[in-house]
């Protein structure tokens, strides 16, 4: 098992932490918001990959060599664009940083993408430096199969529809690729603080 550092860096660099940014409200529940029905897609089957511009896939995990990575510990906030809030919540998993470690990529974009076909597109810096994580514990369980287990994608300085459920990898691009929800009208980038909930917001 890897050991586990705690990673504050979410929470120091999170605007406001402990704050609720406009227009939402606070729940203690955690709602459940999928677009479609939850994959069920056994571990030895899962891989989680890196590609590349080209379509080349540059990095790849199987599930035991995923959770051989090292793994941080973070508490942050998650804001839903239907306009919960959810204060204090603590995940494990690993870094972006440590997930595209070593890709030497000329790529500005990401696209994260999805068992069941789910996308979102995010630009690479705001994956990087501690600010984006592949989670696959909550609240010290396994990652709920609703909640996007075995392992989602985590960015909570952006709306909470930009941490892709079920994660299966992360693809640079050079050109921004608008993903699910960004294609049919949610903002393109979804600042919960500058309120960035659909086009032209
Ligand atoms: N694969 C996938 N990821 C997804 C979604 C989805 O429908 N499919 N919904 C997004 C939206 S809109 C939100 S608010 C959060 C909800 O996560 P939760 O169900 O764990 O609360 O997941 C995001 N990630
Ligand atoms: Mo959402």
């Amino acid at each position: 098992m890897p050991v586990v550092s705690r990673g504050f860096r979410g929470r120091r660099r999170q605007p406001g932490a402990g704050l609720v940014p406009p227009g939402q409200y606070l729940v203690d529940d955690f709602p459940v918001l999928s677009a479609g029905p939850t994959p069920d897609v056994a571990l030895k089957d899962w891989d989680l990959t890196v590609v590349d511009e080209s379509g080349a896939v540059v990095a790849r995990w199987d599930w035991g060599e995923f959770r051989g990575l090292p793994a941080e510990e973070v508490t942050v906030d998650i804001h839903c664009v239907t306009k919960w809030s959810k204060l204090g919540t603590r995940w494990q998993g690993v870094s972006v940083d440590t997930i595209l470690g070593g890709i030497d990529a000329a790529a500005e974009f990401v696209v994260a993408f999805s068992d069941g076909g789910y996308t979102t597109n995010l630009p690479l810096a705001d994956v990087l430096e501690g600010q984006a994580w592949v989670a696959y514990r909550f609240e010290d369980e396994d990652l709920e199969p609703e909640h996007g287990g075995p392992a989602r994608l985590l960015v909570p300085h952006l709306y909470f529809w930009k941490s892709a459920k079920w994660l299966r990898g992360l693809r640079l691009t050079s050109e921004d690729e608008p993903g699910f929800w960004e294609s049919v009208g949610y903002h393109n980038y979804g600042d919960p603080w500058r309120e960035q909930r659909y086009w032209g917001d």
